[in-house]
């Protein structure tokens, strides 16, 4: 019997790594001298493919990453879900940005899920989707209600298989959630808030869930989210995906979209094919005004 194993990153604990393999055993390893770079949080991150040598209990390889994520810290993401509530706390669009721009950057595809549907009619319903369908063309937006058992099916097949990387604020719904996708039994909703008032029931670290077919990075919610570091101003513009197409196109090469002449993203935006928020939500991060 071979004495390496292939398996994933699913927890960090001082200077330790717990892995998972397919058939669900689980190691508690460190990394091989050789693979260290000095002081390099990136050298082994959560979500890495790694070979272990089990004899000795380290990690002597790690695969090419298909991505990585770095707010939170997680690599070979497929999806990014974003739980939000339609109500009870407002949906706050700007705060989704600000998310997206960490998930954009590295070109990982993101899900909305938007939860508490039950809590509007219809036509509110309807105009929050057709909202998003025209400011965020690039995203999935899965509509649910836990409370009343709407799309959670639909959800789970979407995200069947693949590694899901949740997050969301307090109070949205984010761990009834996960409950239900992974078929936990559900504590009463008293006790949760009970203990979330404890602090308790809140994610404070990113935990790895894997049940029937759901696999799922449950990591804390942030409320004040950050901007992605740069050391050029040029680099946030590609942090928009609707505007990639067209990002040769303007007459200066080095244009920022912002009082240029002859500018197609600003003849985009006036045609009403990039939306005009998205792009004033470009322009505050571009004159650093603060959000
Ligand atoms: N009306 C309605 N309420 C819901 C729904 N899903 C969750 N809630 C309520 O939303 C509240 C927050 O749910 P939690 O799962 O604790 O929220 P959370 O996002 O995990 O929040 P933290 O635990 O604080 O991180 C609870 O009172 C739930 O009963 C839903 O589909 N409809
Ligand atoms: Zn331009």
């Amino acid at each position: 019997m071979s004495n390496i194993v292939k398996a994933k990153i699913i927890e960090k604990i001082q200077g330790f790594y717990e892995a998972v393999d397919d058939n669900n055993n689980k190691f508690t390893v460190k990394l091989r001298g050789t693979l260290k770079k000095t002081n390099d949080k990136l050298n082994c991150v959560i979500g890495d493919i790694v070979q272990i040598d089990v004899e000795d209990n380290v990690i002597i390889g790690i695969e090419k990453r298909n991505n990585l994520l770095l707010r939170p810290l997680i690599s070979n993401v497929d999806y990014v879900a974003f739980v939000c509530s339609i109500k009870d706390p407002d949906f706050d669009i700007i705060n989704l940005y600000k998310n997206l721009l960490w998930v954009d950057r590295e070109n990982i595809n993101t899900i909305l899920i938007l939860n508490k549907i039950d809590l509007v009619d219809d036509k509110e319903l309807e105009d929050i989707l057709k909202l998003l369908s025209q400011k965020l063309k690039h995203i999935k937006v899965i509509a649910i209600s836990i409370k009343k058992n709407i799309g959670i099916d639909k959800l789970k097949e979407y995200i069947e298989n693949k590694n899901i990387v949740l997050s969301g604020v307090s109070g949205v719904g984010k761990s009834i959630l996960v409950n239900k996708l992974l078929d936990i039994e559900e504590l009463e909703v008293g006790e949760i808030s009970k203990k979330t008032k404890k602090g308790k029931n809140t994610t404070i670290n990113t935990r790895y869930l894997e049940k029937n077919k759901i696999k799922i990075y449950d990591t804390p919610g942030y409320s004040a989210v950050a901007i992605p570091d740069y050391t050029d101003k040029k680099e946030i513009m590609t942090w928009f995906p609707e505007f990639k197409n067209y990002l040769s196109l303007c007459k200066f090469r080095d244009c920022l979209h912002i009082k240029e002449p002859s500018c197609i993203i600003k003849f985009k935006v006036s045609e009403g094919e990039i939306d005009k928020d998205r792009y004033e939500f470009y322009k505050t991060l571009v004159e650093n005004k603060g959000i």
